[in-house]
């Protein structure tokens, strides 16, 4: 008979075991939790094989972990850099190294784009208009002052800095919004809390009120949620709250009339991340740029939408 072609035993390219190094922000926040989740889980459906690092949000930390990915001559590199600079070095001892590097969730700032094969996440720029649609049409008919304090995430990170640029584009549009406070809340509910309290504080004494709160993402809201309850006011009617990313708590809040509205980002890029690491492997090309698809959900949808989360 002729010699069986058994390809069982032999590995076909497409089938060798990938081993992925994905070195992670951190945990600071419900989005990155169920981000996490899902490159954990995408990896096992895969069949890629994943070392997984948190870097504790510290920049250092995800260094030290590419380059014991590069030690370990993993197949493909995978992070999301917490701040937009100081990769290049580390991205070409990987490049020198013959490891591919796809970017996922947040993007860096290097002159040099071949350092990395793609990068996977939101735009999060129009997030930001997103946000600052919503608070334009909102306040079409009002003449008075709208004075907006904004949370804003990691200092220097993609999201922090697109997600305030997209903001300010749109409400400019009309000269009664103004951002009279913005400072970090690292992304976290505790600092989103400490920063809130500050600015209250504040307000009282110079006698400013806040009618607005720009939280650059959800964990920082609920925190801000807390310290407005603790004054005395009632968020979501005394103060409103816009929020970014949509994580089940920011819907519950937006059920019971704390947050008005959420801007989506989706947490969920693990099975995008893993078809493209297999892409890479195999030696096909892939774009430079893959952007998540996601809402816009104001409060009176909260309830609907409410069963339909996965993160
Ligand atoms: C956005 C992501 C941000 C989330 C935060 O893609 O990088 O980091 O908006 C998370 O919740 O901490």
């Amino acid at each position: 008979a002729a010699a069986e072609t058994n390809t069982s035993t032999a590995q076909k390219d497409g089938d060798k075991k990938i081993t992925m190094g994905f070195a992670q922000v951190g945990a600071e926040s419900g989005w990155r939790t169920a981000n996490t989740k899902s490159i954990q889980e995408a990896a096992k459906e895969a069949g890629v094989e994943l070392k997984f690092s948190d870097a504790q949000q510290k920049q250092e930390n995800q260094i030290k972990a590419i380059r014991s990915y590069i030690a370990q001559k993993v197949d493909v590199i995978a992070f999301s850099p917490v701040v937009e600079s100081g990769w290049e070095t580390v991205l070409k001892e990987a490049k020198d190294a013959g490891i591919p590097v796809i970017l996922t969730d947040r993007a860096v700032d290097v002159k040099d784009t071949s350092l990395y094969v793609s990068f996977i996440g939101s735009d999060f720029v129009e997030e930001g208009r997103k946000a600052g649609k919503w608070l334009v049409d909102k306040a079409k008919d009002t003449k008075e002052p709208m004075n907006i304090v904004e949370l804003q995430g990691t200092t220097g990170s993609a999201p922090a800095i697109d997600r305030k640029q997209g903001f300010e584009e749109v409400i400019k549009e009309n000269a009664n919004l103004k951002i009279v406070k913005s400072q970090t809340g690292d992304f976290t509910r505790t600092k989103g809390k400490e920063v809130m309290e500050a600015f209250l504080k504040s307000s009282k004494s110079e006698n400013k009120p806040i009618h607005v709160v720009y939280a650059h993402n959800d964990d920082m809201a609920l925190g801000a949620i807390q310290a407005i309850e603790e004054f005395g006011l009632k968020p979501g009617k005394d103060i409103l709250i816009i929020s970014v990313d949509g994580i089940k708590d920011a819907f519950v809040a937006m059920k019971d009339g704390k947050i008005n509205v959420v801007v989506e980002c989706n947490p969920l890029l693990g099975p995008q991340l893993m078809q493209a690491a297999k892409d890479v492997v195999a030696g096909k090309s892939l774009p430079k740029r893959i952007v998540t698809k996601e809402g816009v959900f104001p409060q009176e949808t909260a309830e609907k939408e409410l069963p339909n989360r996965k993160y």
